[in-house]
């Protein structure tokens, strides 16, 4: 398993075993560095849509583009990147506090996900301003 840096986050390149098959292998506090509570996968997206548009305070997630390819906006409120996902064995980390957009999904993208936490509404800031102003107070 190999990281390289981005500006904001970084890329993870999991081990990928290609024979007569494609295998990517994905190990809990290796490819992706917390312990995972959950996965969900995001499929038949609508090329307009733009997903994400929220930050997490306490979750932590690796996104990996399985099949197909998205781009991902990340914001820590100062600056921003854009990750394209276009490999099955990369993925993008995303800490909390990460402002994050999915776009320019592909019509077979799947977008998999693995996260540190179980679901809870309350971990969502879905508004930018009310993103803003948490940064201010950790
Ligand atoms: C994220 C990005 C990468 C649940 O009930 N349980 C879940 O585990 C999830 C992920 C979602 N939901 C419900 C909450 C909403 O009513 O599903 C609905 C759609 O969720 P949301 O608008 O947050 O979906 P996305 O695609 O904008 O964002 C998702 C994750 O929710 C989010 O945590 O970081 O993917």
């Amino acid at each position: 398993m190999k990281t390289r840096p981005t500006k904001l986050s970084h890329i993870v390149e999991t081990q990928y075993i290609s024979d007569e098959a494609g295998l990517c292998i994905v190990e809990a506090e290796r490819a992706v560095p917390f312990d995972i509570k959950r996965v969900y996968y995001i499929f038949d997206v609508d090329n307009a849509a733009i997903r994400g548009k929220h930050a997490h305070k306490k979750t932590k997630q690796s996104l990996f583009c399985i099949r197909g390819s998205v781009k991902v906006t990340l914001d820590n409120g100062n600056e921003k990147e854009i990750i394209h996902l276009d490999k099955p064995n990369e993925g993008i980390y995303l800490d909390t506090l990460m402002w994050h957009e999915m776009h320019d999904f592909s019509a077979d993208a799947v977008l998999l996900v693995f996260a540190s936490e179980h679901y809870e509404e309350e971990d969502y800031i879905r508004s930018y301003d009310e993103f803003k102003n948490y940064l201010k107070t950790v």
